[in-house]
């Protein structure tokens, strides 16, 4: 105690239990902090945020939150949303609320499955993977730091290495949860910059997904993103992916269909694998088999890719059996190729979808 009685608080004792601080550093600001710890072993310990809201003003920044501070506060229940553990018994947050569940996996912070009354939204190869350190094909693999094939080094893992790594489940709220990772000695060997992403996901009415960027590093940086959208189509054939009419596209595709009328809203009738730019804030899928329209409402993107693999695709495909892409189609939320993000030193990037599913 200091002399007017007052607490105090030692720079080497936790200034929540008072105990010795093995630990984390407390955010001055309050705000989420990640940094290198100078006096103690932590490195790059997520500080919850409600936890740095229970710090004492006067603590902030002086004294580090000690490990078991931290632990204990990412066990604390939260509404809607429990720890559980996915399909191949790898750590993972449920998310749970009007009659809706959402499975998140830790893993590359992919949400796996959005079950609702008209069942899962979200499509899952039949042969899945769910293996440490890999994505599974389906969900919403998080694509970051670059789209696709490394422009340069093709023996970097395609769609960056995001989607493969541990993230932490590191606030959670009322049937929201955001997961979050930063660079690592083996993210800077493929990326040398210093980041951190976040990704928040919460389910209401919608399924809404943030994804947050930001530059921890001394120096501006280039990435591209997305959320790499498997959506339930029912019958392919019989789908349609309305608001990119007229919108600037690029194929891909290595048997693309011949023309079609790009004033038409898309249908599937060969490979399909177009990036479209400058892409609308809302576009919806059309999956007419399974009586469902699947809204998008984005913000910050302004690309969407449309994918659908055909059957010389798929044959080509891990996880995937001969007529998995019958049954499919991504809807890809991004910013790639020309509107890919550059961030200065400190600052943020802010990418959001809003999902809404409805049947008749
Ligand atoms: O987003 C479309 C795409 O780039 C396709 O070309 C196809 O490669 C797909 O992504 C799947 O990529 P992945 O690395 O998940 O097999």
């Amino acid at each position: 105690m200091t002399d007017d009685g007052s607490r105090s608080y030692p720079a080497d004792r936790c200034p929540l239990c008072f105990g010795d601080n093995q630990c984390a550093i407390a955010a001055p600001s309050g705000a989420q902090s990640i940094a290198e710890c100078e006096t103690c072993w932590c490195k790059r310990i997520d500080i919850p945020k409600e936890l740095l809201a229970t710090l004492p003003a006067e603590a902030r920044g002086r004294a580090c939150i000690c490990l078991g501070c931290c632990k204990a506060a990412m066990d604390q229940p939260a509404e809607g949303v429990t720890k559980t553990v996915d399909p191949g018994g790898r750590k993972a947050m449920q998310l749970e609320a009007n009659g809706q569940t959402v499975l998140v996996s830790h893993t590359g912070a992919q949400i796996l499955s959005w079950q609702t009354d008209s069942g899962n939204v979200l499509w899952t190869a039949s042969s899945p993977e769910h293996i440490d350190g890999k994505p599974v094909r389906g969900g919403v693999p998080v694509v970051f730091p670059w789209f696709g094939d490394h422009k340069i080094d093709p023996s970097k893992p395609a769609h960056g290495f995001a989607r493969s790594i541990e993230w932490q489940c590191s606030v959670r709220n009322a049937s929201s949860a955001t997961f979050s990772c930063v660079d690592t000695p083996a993210t800077r060997k493929m990326w040398d910059y210093r980041f951190r992403a976040e990704l928040t996901v919460t389910l209401g009415d919608t399924l809404q997904i943030t994804m947050r960027v930001t530059n921890e590093d001394e120096r501006d940086f280039t990435f591209e993103q997305a959320l790499h959208t498997y959506f339930a189509a029912g019958d392919i054939h019989k789908a349609s992916v309305h608001g990119l009419e007229n919108v600037r596209f690029i194929e891909h595709a290595r048997e693309p269909e011949g023309e079609w009328d790009t004033s038409m809203p898309i249908r599937f009738r060969a490979e399909t694998d177009r990036v479209f730019q400058q892409a609308p804030d809302v576009m919806s899928l059309q999956a007419t088999t399974l009586s469902r329209t699947v809204t998008l409402n984005t913000n910050n993107s302004r690309s969407t890719i449309v994918w659908n693999p055909w059957p010389n695709k798929t044959a080509r495909l891990s996880q995937m059996q001969a007529d998995d892409w019958q049954q499919f189609v991504c809807i890809e939320t991004a910013n790639v190729g020309e509107n890919q993000v550059t961030l200065m030193p400190g600052a943020s990037h802010e990418m959001t979808l809003t999902l809404t599913a409805t049947t008749p």
